[in-house]
C-alpha cells in the first residue's frame, strides 16, 4: 500500500481553517522578529528515522497482543515507514535491526526504499539475544563477556552488521549493550568494562573510514544490578577511547528518574561527542511510550539544548535522530504519528526561544525573565507552522485524521492478512 500526493490531497480536503490559523500565528511571529518561512523549512528538514521493530505490536514480558496487518518482512516494514513519510514528510529514514531485519534481496529493498523516498539512517547489532546457528551463548555478556571467544564472536556480528550496512548505504552503527551483572559479586566491574572497551575498539578499527560508532548507555534492565555501560559517562569515556568517529547516544528512556538530560544534552555536544539520539517517553523507566505523552515540557528544554548546541557547536556532528519506543495497546502506525507530531512540535517551540533574549536576561541574573522567554515560546501554539511544513512537501494537515479516513489499516490488513507478525521482540 502506497499513499499518493493525491490521496493525500482529497485527505485534506478544505484548508481555510489551516490558512486563517497560519496567517494569525505567522503575523504575530513576524511582529516578534521571527522569519517564519525559515522556522516553516528548518521544521521541514527535521527527518527522524524509524526503527524496524517499532512497526509491529510491542511486547512486555507478561505478553504480546498482536496487531492485525503487521509487516511481515523487511520490505513491508519499509512501506510502513513509507507511509509515515507521506503522511508527515518528516520520516524519510529507517533503522534497522540485524539479524531482525538481514536482507535476503538487497536490490529489492534498496528498490522499495527508493520508491518511498527512505534512506537506511543508523543500523543496531545485537548481542543481547542469542541466534540460531551462533556457536556460542550472550546469556553471560557479550563484548564484556570474560571468555576470549564469546568478545570475538560478538565484535564478529558488529563487524558483519557493518557490511550489511555498507550494502544499502547507511554510514553509522549503533551498539547497545546489554551486558551486566543482576546480583553483587557476579563480576568484577573493572574487568568488564575494560574488555568492553577492548572489544568497542576492535569493532571501531574496522570500521570504514566515513563510518561512526554510536554508544548507548543504559542504567538497568535487562540486567538488575549493574550494566556495563550505565550512563553517559560511561558511554563518553568508551567514545573517547575508540576516537574522533565514535560518540555518545542518548536515549531518553535511558535514564533514572528526574535525570537532568538536558544538561547531559549540553555537556556532551560542548564536547563534540553526542552522535545520536534516540526519542521516547516513560513515567518510570525505560518505558517506551509515545513521544511527549508524559513529559512534553522536558522533551522542550531538550530540545532547548540541541537547538543551541546545533547552532553554536559545530565541533559535534549532525546527529542522528531516531524514535526509539514500543508497546503494544496502540496501533503502531499511529503512536509513531503521535510521537514524530510530538518531536516537531518540542523542536518548533525550540526554535522560538529568543537566544539573544534569553542570554541578556541570564547575564543581568533576571532568573524571572528566563523563565518567561522559555515558558512564552513554550505556550505557542506551533500546530499551524507544522502543518505548513507538511503540506508545503505534499503532506497530511493532520496525519492521524488522514491515516484513519484514508482507511489504511484496512488496507494493510487486506494485503497482509490479520495474522502476521513483525519480526523483532
Ligand atoms: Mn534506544
Amino acid at each position: 500500500m502506497q499513499l499518493t500526493k493525491q490521496h493525500i490531497a482529497d485527505a485534506n480536503g478544505n484548508l481555510k481553517g489551516h490558512q486563517a490559523d497560519y496567517y494569525y500565528l505567522s503575523q504575530k511571529l513576524i511582529d516578534q522578529g521571527v522569519d517564519v518561512d525559515a522556522l516553516v523549512q528548518k521544521v521541514a528538514d527535521f527527518q527522524v528515522a524509524i526503527p524496524s521493530w517499532a512497526l509491529g505490536a510491542g511486547g512486555t514480558r507478561f505478553g504480546r497482543f498482536s496487531f492485525h496487518g503487521e509487516p511481515g518482512n523487511l520490505e513491508q516494514k519499509i512501506g510502513d515507514v513509507g507511509i509515515l513519510h507521506a503522511l508527515t514528510q518528516t520520516a524519510g529514514a529507517v533503522s534497522l535491526h540485524i539479524p531482525w531485519d538481514t536482507p535476503t534481496d538487497y536490490a529489492a529493498v534498496k528498490q522499495i526504499a527508493d520508491q518511498n523516498g527512505i534512506v537506511f539512517d543508523a543500523i543496531n547489532s545485537n548481542t543481547f539475544q542469542d541466534q540460531p546457528g551462533t556457536k556460542h551463548s550472550y546469556k553471560h555478556g557479550s563484548l564484556a563477556n570474560s571468555d576470549e571467544a564469546i568478545r570475538a564472536q560478538a565484535v564478529a556480528h558488529n563487524n558483519e552488521v557493518v557490511r550489511i550496512g555498507e550494502k544499502l548505504g547507511s554510514k553509522t552503527l549503533t551498539i547497545w549493550l546489554a551486558d551486566g551483572t543482576s546480583f553483587p559479586g557476579q563480576r568484577s566491574f573493572q574487568k568488564a568494562l575494560s574488555q568492553t572497551e577492548k572489544s568497542c575498539k576492535e569493532i571501531y578499527g574496522e570500521l570504514p573510514q566515513d563510518w561512526s560508532l554510536l554508544i548507548e548507555y543504559k542504567p538497568y534492565e535487562p540486567n538488575f544490578y549493574s550494566t556495563v555501560i550505565m550512563d553517559w559517562g560511561t558511554s563518553f569515556m568508551l567514545a573517547n577511547a575508540c576516537g574522533d568517529r565514535a560518540y555518545t547516544l542518548v536515549d531518553l528512556g535511558h535514564h533514572l528518574p528526574n535525570s537532568n538530560i538536558e544538561q547531559v544534552v549540553a555537556t556532551l555536544m560542548s564536547k563534540g561527542k553526542l552522535g545520536g539520539f534516540h526519542f521516547n517517553d516513560s513515567k518510570y523507566g525505560d518505558d517506551d511510550l509515545t513521544v511527549g505523552s508524559i513529559k512534553p515540557y522536558a522533551l522542550f528544554l531538550i530540545f532547548n539544548e540541541l537547538v543551541y548546541g546545533m547552532a553554536n557547536n559545530p565541533q559535534n556532528p549532525d546527529l542522528a535522530w531516531m524514535i526509539d519506543a514500543s508497546h503494544n495497546i496502540k496501533d503502531p502506525l499511529e503512536d509513531l504519528l503521535q510521537s514524530l507530531e510530538a518531536i516537531q512540535e518540542a523542536y518548533a517551540k525550540a526554535l522560538l526561544i529568543d537566544q539573544k533574549a534569553l542570554e541578556a536576561a541570564q547575564l543581568n541574573h533576571d532568573v524571572v525573565k528566563c523563565q518567561e522567554i522559555l515558558q512564552g515560546a513554550y505556550r505557542t501554539d506551533v500546530r499551524p507552522l507544522l502543518q505548513k511544513a507538511r503540506l508545503n512537501g505534499g503532506g497530511a494537515l493532520n496525519p492521524i485524521e488522514a491515516y484513519r479516513s484514508l482507511k489504511v489499516r484496512e488496507g494493510l490488513i487486506g494485503e497482509r492478512g490479520k495474522h502476521t507478525v513483525a519480526t523483532g521482540l
